[in-house]
């Protein structure tokens, strides 16, 4: 692995094929993200999918910033991750955010997009999968999302399953997210992580949350109950060197404040069949699935969404605090 420490990413625009000999296809850190390292400062990653593909404009763009902001709120420091020009960054800065807020050209990155995105100079956004390959590989431990990627409903036809899972089984990271959305087939994707030895842990709770709402309908045979708990249990892993994949928190929603389960049901129902009839596929499914929900709910599915988003964005960074060494 070639990492590179020290280096401006403030010219997105410029050269991006060498610096110094040194070829500029390494990942890049954000001036904020290096400060963090140098000072050994917790950091936890974020996603840009949900920002530019998750999320409805304009709200996604100032949704990212309040992640950013809840992440220092609790003591850490955000790192968004995401590709401009070509350029993998670690800790892209605001201009970077808005422009994979706003922009027609941003591709959805998964791990196997992000060479061919880097030779092509594209500007794209990570899923959770790419996101914890990426943050894994610039040593950041936790991450913090909305939902995983999962078993897609007709997997069993169409073999839909999000490179999410497979990813997660040998990526060491903390994901701290509310389960996967009952739009996927909840229990394969309990079964598949089962399989793949992707360790799953409840946050208080030993329900795995369905997202939107608190309860996803299955049991978990673990739970953790503080942020030191969820870093003793990386810190085991680590020192253990047993495990290499990823120990997913599953944060449910206070269930006053989830989707209410019967308006959840309903549009659900109704966006599955306009899938089917529109014939979305592929890596169409969960952004068409999830603008549905948000019209068809008239923004309240949108709220929902992003109070999980915020509650994740905080419980990382004090697992992230909790896992830091004391300052000296
Ligand atoms: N879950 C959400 N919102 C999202 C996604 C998941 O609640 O925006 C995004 C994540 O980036 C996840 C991706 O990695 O969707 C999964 O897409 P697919 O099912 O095509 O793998
Ligand atoms: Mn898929």
């Amino acid at each position: 692995m070639h990492l590179t420490f020290g280096r401006s990413n403030d010219n997105a625009t410029t050269d991006r094929r060498t610096v110094g000999g040194v070829t500029d296809f390494a990942l890049q850190f954000g001036a904020h993200v290096q400060r963090a390292r140098r000072e050994g400062r917790p950091v936890v990653a974020l996603e840009s999918t949900l920002v530019s593909h998750g999320l409805p404009r304009p709200d996604n763009l100032r949704v990212a910033r309040e992640i950013e902001q809840t992440v220092r709120d609790h003591g850490a420091v955000p790192a968004t991750i995401g590709m401009i020009g070509g350029r993998l960054i670690v800790g892209l800065d605001d201009a970077q955010i808005e422009h994979l807020a706003g922009a027609d050209d941003v591709a959805k990155l998964s791990v196997r997009d992000l060479a061919v995105a880097a030779a092509t100079g594209a500007n794209g956004a990570t899923t959770v999968a790419a996101t914890s390959a990426v943050a894994a590989a610039a040593g950041i431990d936790v991450f913090a999302t909305g939902g995983l990627g999962g078993v897609h409903r007709e997997a069993a036809q169409t073999f839909d399953e999000s490179a999410d899972l497979t990813t997660l089984a040998r990526t060491p990271i903390t994901v701290v997210c509310a389960g996967v959305k009952s739009l996927l087939d909840v229990g394969a994707t309990l079964e598949r992580m089962e399989t793949l030895g992707v360790t799953v842990a409840g946050y208080r709770t030993r329900r795995f949350p369905g997202f939107f709402v608190t309860d996803g309908g299955f049991d978990l045979d673990w739970s953790l109950d503080s942020a030191q708990q969820v870093a003793d249990a990386a810190a085991a892993r680590t020192h253990q060197g047993v495990s290499r994949a990823a120990l997913i928190v599953a944060n449910p929603l206070p269930p006053d404040e989830q989707l209410d389960p019967a308006l959840h049901d309903q549009t659900l129902r109704t966006g599955l069949a306009e899938l089917a009839e529109r014939g979305v596929s592929g890596k169409d499914v969960t952004p068409f699935l999830l603008a549905h929900f948000h019209s068809r709910t008239e923004g309240r599915s949108l709220a929902v969404n992003v109070r999980i988003i915020l509650r994740n964005a905080a419980l990382a960074a004090q697992i992230a605090v909790a896992a830091a060494p004391a300052p000296a």
